[in-house]
């Protein structure tokens, strides 16, 4: 078996691991951030269970950290009280970014994870089976309930040779992207093996499961080695090693190898991961702002490294640099060793340790500037800038670029001698520890609306099209997150008059007047983060069903959660049939999903013709769409955790 069947194998509740059949399996673990958090921690207060049934559970507040008013702040109390109260680990703002912070503390090889954050597979760089999944999955999750999942294709990703000086983790990920785009890796997990694993450290794995989430992957995954102990040891949690890996003649569904020692620094350019092109020819783009941080690279080695290049120089006059810590952790190592200063010296500007710019909580770039920044995503407006470009980067390149103004290739410089501590610098005072706060009363402040919950399927379901959309729709567009919408996340009525505003800021309003109807779009609809609030806020608005060509999957699942149709073309050319406004009706739909009929026909009203979608649903999933949503199907109990 491969890595990824022997970890699923062991934590197996239901089903076969057939690929695409659905399974459930046993969670370990859990993690919510504080952006997604409340809305997962409303719904595990409705499930109600008194304590959290995993091994540990994790509530991280370090996305909404700018408190331009009571909002934020409001979130992360109620986040704090009722995680306590429930039996939660809360780590608490200033302690750093979530998946960065559970590298350092709490990853254990072999055990599952599951997290409201896309980025939940960053833990794969530790050899755990992490996952990304909406809040109401992970409730499920902490209330003892199996996560369900198709069985997922294994992909093998041989590494050969080692990293040329100044080539990094980043450009490694970034190479897989250029091969596989941001959907290739949809349905599948990325299976790191070969001689090149041994010659990187567990967060330079973690820079690159990280960012796997961008191909779309369910997770990415690392064996668990000798590099493992080392950096578990390292961290004082020797006793959490078990070496983990493939069989040597492990079978996989697909396979590429890469020869690290031919690897270029790349970037990813404006606006998607996958829009991947050589350093080298980019030389020329004259750079605005430098960004340095995010769970992607924000590590002590990522630092210490950004660090020795910029020491005794100074950052381009026309340049902002910003660097944000990953964590407390690498943020006081950096403070004690003298790399702090370093970058001080040389004109940066210090944030705390959060996720900050990457998801537009502070730092929106200038109009028209071109920004370089070592995150993960560089969608369309996610700056908070809709004419601002941004490419992604290895700290390498970023730092190079800061003090040169303009683009700079890396592997043109000798590369810093930065080395990994033998022991890192071990504070967890930011972390609460449940049994500590045995009698806790759950604060709610005004912000925290109640969610809103669908009503069951009607045999007939009718509607305009309300908007129609292109391929790679963004969760980013479809509920925009940024310093002004972020405080509102448990706030869906305050949110739905943002809802795709970047594509078409009439929306909203049409979907209240209409009372509701489609979207139409095209390939990876709702790729990104794993915000439910990109489902709630539609549902919200009355949105019915969705038809596309194809979904994302954590945003699919978080359709079908909240009792929307996900349908997808089964010829992609009735897309070009459809306009917005064509009044669409699914006669006998309730009809359908009970019998479990993929196929489904949909008139077109306005043009007089039917079409047919696919609608793939388990026999959970239906009754979930039947019943309008997890909750109401709990609560009629045709379903229970
Ligand atoms: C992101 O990077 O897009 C986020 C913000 O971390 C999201 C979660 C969210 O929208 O709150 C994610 O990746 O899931
Ligand atoms: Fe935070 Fe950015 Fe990572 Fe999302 S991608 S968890 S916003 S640092």
């Amino acid at each position: 078996m491969n890595l990824t069947q022997k970890i699923i194998k062991d934590h197996l509740l239901t089903g076969d691991m057939t690929p695409g059949s659905e399974i459930s399996i046993k969670i370990d673990q859990t993690l919510t951030q504080d952006s997604t958090g409340t809305m997962a921690y409303l719904q595990l207060e409705t499930i109600g269970i008194d304590k959290v049934k995993t091994y540990r559970s994790l509530a991280y507040i370090d996305h909404n950290t700018i408190q331009s008013g009571f909002e934020n702040a409001d979130d992360h109390a109620y986040i704090q009280s009722v995680a306590l109260k429930h039996g939660i680990y809360v780590s608490k703002p200033g302690n750093g970014i979530c998946h960065q912070v559970n590298i350092e503390r709490f990853a254990v090889p072999g055990q599952t994870l599951v997290g409201s954050d896309s980025h939940t597979p960053t833990a794969g760089g530790m050899g755990m089976l992490a996952i990304g999944a909406g809040g109401l999955d992970v409730a499920v999750a902490m209330a003892g309930g199996g996560l369900y999942l198709r069985m997922p294709k294994v992909v093998k990703v041989a590494l050969t040779g080692a990293l040329p000086p100044n080539v990094s983790a980043k450009d490694i990920i970034l190479e897989v992207l250029r091969v596989l785009s941001v959907k290739g890796g949809v349905g599948k997990v990325i299976e790191y093996t070969g001689p090149g694993v041994g010659t990187l450290s567990v967060p330079e794995r973690a820079t690159i499961t990280n960012m796997g989430a961008e191909l779309g992957a369910t997770t990415s995954l690392f064996p668990s080695d000798a590099r493992t102990l080392e950096f578990l040891t390292a961290q004082n949690r020797a006793g959490d090693y078990r070496p983990l890996a493939a069989d040597p003649d492990a079978a996989y569904d697909e396979a590429l190898t890469l020869d690290l020692s031919g690897l270029k620094p790349l970037a990813a350019c404006p606006h998607s991961p996958d829009n991947v092109m050589p350093v080298s020819e980019l030389a020329a783009v004259k750079v605005d702002q430098v960004c340095i941080g995010s769970c992607t690279n924000s590590s002590y080695l990522d630092l210490m490294r950004a660090a020795a290049i910029l020491k005794g120089r100074r950052v381009h006059p026309s340049v902002s640099l910003t660097v944000s810590p990953g964590s407390r952790q690498v943020m006081a190592m950096l403070a004690g060793n003298g790399a702090l200063q370093d970058i001080i010296n040389a004109g940066a500007r210090i944030l705390e340790c959060a996720c900050g710019p990457c998801i537009g909580m502070g730092q929106s770039p200038k109009t028209d500037a071109v920004s370089l920044r070592t995150f993960n995503r560089n969608f369309y407006a996610r700056s908070g800038t809709e004419s601002a470009g941004v490419y992604l980067v290895s700290v390498e390149t970023a730092a190079y670029s800061a003090l040169a103004g303009h683009i700079a290739d890396p592997s043109l410089f000798q590369a810093p001698d930065v080395a990994a501590p033998a022991v890192f610098e071990i504070n967890d005072n930011l972390i609460l520890d449940p049994k500590d706060y045995a009698d806790v009363t759950v604060v709610r402040g005004p912000n925290i609306k109640p969610f809103p919950l669908n009503t069951a399927l009607k045999n007939t379901v009718e509607g305009e099209v309300l908007l129609k959309a292109g391929d790679n729709i963004t969760t980013d567009h479809i509920m925009p997150s940024n310093a002004k919408l972020l405080p509102y996340r448990s706030n869906i009525p305050y949110l739905s008059a943002h809802c795709m505003e970047t594509l078409d800021a009439e929306f909203p309003a049409r979907a209240k007047a209409k009372n509701g109807g489609f979207i139409v779009a095209g390939d990876n609809y709702g790729q990104g983060s794993s915000r439910e609030h990109a489902a709630l806020v539609p549902l919200y608005l009355g949105i019915k069903g969705v038809i596309a060509k194809s979904f994302a999957r954590i945003h699919r699942d978080n359709l079908i959660n909240s009792g929307i149709l996900p349908l997808v073309f089964v010829d992609k050319a009735d897309f070009d049939g459809i306009a917005e406004g064509d009044e669409l009706i699914l006669s006998g739909i309730r009809a359908d999903v009970t019998a479990g009929r993929p196929e489904i026909t949909v008139r077109n009203r306005t043009k007089g013709r039917d079409f047919v979608c696919r609608l793939d649903l388990t026999e959970r999933q239906r009754k979930f769409i039947l019943a309008g949503g997890v909750l109401n199907a709990q609560r009629e109990r045709s379903y229970h955790v």
